[in-house]
């Protein structure tokens, strides 16, 4: 990506809440991705409208599924905002079938981010002076009017209140995509699936990331398998919050970059 076309996405995200990366995926990777999660929804036994159900922590069920943590780009976008450690807190796959009803609008980080654990100091006000997490969708299909794309309420990221006001909220926008694109948004930003008025699925992969001091939905340190992370590289100890888990030994004894004891203290590891 070219400079100018990095700080357009910076500032996309700090006016309206989301920017749209385009070409992060290849046609036969989108094909691919495709594939496997259908696989992976037919083993699942997937209900009709199904978003999530089933299709969780992808990294670890098909090889393809590994790229969304390795293009440089997007990795370049996400550490702007969320620092050099951020983290992956999950990774699932979307698909939306024709007739499926609008989701409703959201942001994210109800389960453990900011927007759960408010305290009645707060008085209904979430935190919003500064981005905690990204949210990534790819678009495995194409993201359309009318196939059941994400829709966002632009700005709303600044919007302190901790629950949207009543619908409908004017300025709602459609994100049309071409597939392999990934959709990059503030989870404070309100958002939602849109209804799928096609006639086709609508195939995506959602893949939040978060502070590293944040608690994660999953702590992928612990799911993601073995040869995956030893794939990952160094780059897979940020990721997996491998580097951000905290010491169960004396600071001493503890290696930060492994998340383990140093050697020397390995009798002590536990599993
Ligand atoms: O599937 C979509 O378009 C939206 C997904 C969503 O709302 C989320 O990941 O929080």
């Amino acid at each position: 990506m070219i400079e100018q076309d990095f700080r357009d996405h910076i500032l996309r995200i700090q006016l309206d809440g989301y920017t749209v990366l385009p070409n992060l995926l290849t046609g036969e990777e989108c094909d691919e991705a495709r594939q496997q999660l259908d696989r992976l929804a037919t083993e699942a036994e997937c209900q009709p409208g199904a978003s999530v159900g089933g299709l969780n922590n992808l990294f670890n069920k098909a090889r393809v599924f590994e790229r969304i943590y390795q293009l440089t780009d997007l990795l370049r976008v996400l550490r702007y905002f969320l620092g050099e450690d951020a983290v992956l807190s999950g990774a699932y796959g979307s698909i939306r079938l024709p007739g499926a009803k609008a989701g409703g609008l959201h942001s994210d980080g109800s389960q453990t981010g900011h927007n759960r654990a408010l305290s009645e100091a707060d008085n209904g006000r979430r935190i919003t002076s500064h981005v905690l997490g990204l949210n990534v969708i790819f678009c495995i299909s194409d993201f359309t009017q009318t196939n059941g794309a994400t829709h966002f309420i632009p700005g709303s990221f600044q919007y302190d209140s901790f629950r949207p006001p009543p619908p409908p909220i004017p300025g709602l926008v459609i994100a049309e995509a071409t597939r392999g694109s990934a959709l990059v948004f503030n989870y404070n930003t309100w958002h939602g699936a849109s209804e799928n008025r096609g006639q086709e699925n609508r195939y995506a992969i959602l893949s939040p990331w978060r502070r590293q001091w944040l608690r994660p939905e999953n702590e992928l340190s612990r799911i993601v398998d073995p040869e995956v992370l030893e794939r990952a590289g160094e780059n897979g100890k940020k990721v997996f919050g491998i580097s951000a888990l905290p010491p169960y030994l004396e600071a001493w004894q503890w290696d930060r970059p492994t998340g383990g004891p140093k050697p020397g203290w390995e009798h002590l590891r536990r599993g």
